[in-house]
């Protein structure tokens, strides 16, 4: 199978690297990690070590492929999308956080486009290389639900390099599931300046336990049937499982970059049908110290 996967940051580098082992991959992303990974090759360490040579590019124009893996920012989507429209792709695969990412790139794109989620932990350690930090798996499907044979065909091409993959009949109710956990950890985290596990204090659990209770009743409200039992407990499986980490968010914050609050709670508060106003809160101090920083 020939794989563009468009974001070179730790998880498209991770995930680029595995398929590379067996696909025809394009990685695009910036230097001066492309430049390294395109001198010495991509370096994969950690729990997977490894090292592979996709074909790597800063030039995402004009790509060919059976499959584009979209695994930029939240913020970047769109310009992605009018990127990837120049090119030619058989399906495009978001593996992004938050939600809204599927639709701005149908908006843009012919081709059609599925839903991801991706579990694995990595971190870019210098241009060139990247840690994996924890397997985990990836999730994918029609983004409006349902069967599809086209994620079924990307699943196995997922499967024959030793990415978990399940596909998924109901990516929805996945996506805001994952969103409503995100919507807790991730802007707590990064305003406190603590690793995941702290959420669980009891300082801090009944902010986060809300966020992701509020999440679930707008994900109600938008059709979706997540229930505020299922959106809680995934909360606490995660905080727990991913105690010792740091979040994106938190990650995004301390290297003073832009976060992906709008894609999260952001989200959350503009589709709410009645107030939301624990995520509308966590959104509006995010977005204040983004402004401060000049980074909207
Ligand atoms: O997805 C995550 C993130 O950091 O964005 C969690 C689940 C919170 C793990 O850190």
């Amino acid at each position: 199978m020939e794989v563009v996967v468009f974001g070179a940051g730790s998880l498209g580098s991770l995930l680029g690297g595995m398929l590379a082992r067996e696909h025809r991959v394009t990685l695009v992303g910036r230097d001066p990690h492309v430049g390294a990974a395109r001198e010495d090759g991509l370096r994969i360490s950690g729990e997977l070590p490894f090292r592979t040579t996709p074909h790597v590019t800063t030039d995402g124009t004009d790509l060919a492929a059976d499959l584009a893996c979209v695994a930029v920012k939240s913020y970047d989507t769109a310009e992605a999308a009018r990127t990837l429209a120049t090119g030619e792709f058989g399906a495009v695969l978001s593996l992004q956080n938050g939600l809204g990412n599927e639709e701005r790139l149908a908006a843009e794109l012919d081709a059609p486009v599925l839903a991801g989620t991706a579990t694995y932990g990595a971190r870019l350690e210098e241009p060139g290389r990247v840690e994996c930090t924890g397997t985990g798996e990836v999730v994918l499907g029609d983004p409006d639900g349902g069967e599809s044979a086209r994620a079924e065909r990307i699943g196995e091409a997922f499967e024959a390099v030793g990415i978990e993959t399940t596909v998924a009949p109901d990516m929805p109710r996945r996506l805001w599931e994952k969103c409503a956990v995100n919507a807790a950890i991730n802007p707590l985290t990064a305003l406190a300046r603590v690793e995941n596990g702290a959420i669980l204090k009891d300082s801090a659990w009944p902010i986060a336990s809300e966020a992701a209770r509020e999440t679930a009743r707008v994900a109600r409200e938008n059709g979706v049937d997540l229930t505020d039992e299922t959106a809680v407990s995934s909360l606490r499986r995660v905080a727990r499982a991913t105690a010792p980490n740091t979040s994106s968010m938190a990650r995004d914050v301390e290297r003073g970059s832009r976060t992906e609050i709008d894609a999260i709670n952001g989200y959350v508060a503009e589709h709410a049908l009645e107030p939301a106003p624990t995520n509308a809160l966590l959104a509006g101090v995010v977005k204040t110290w983004e402004s401060s920083r000049g980074l909207r």
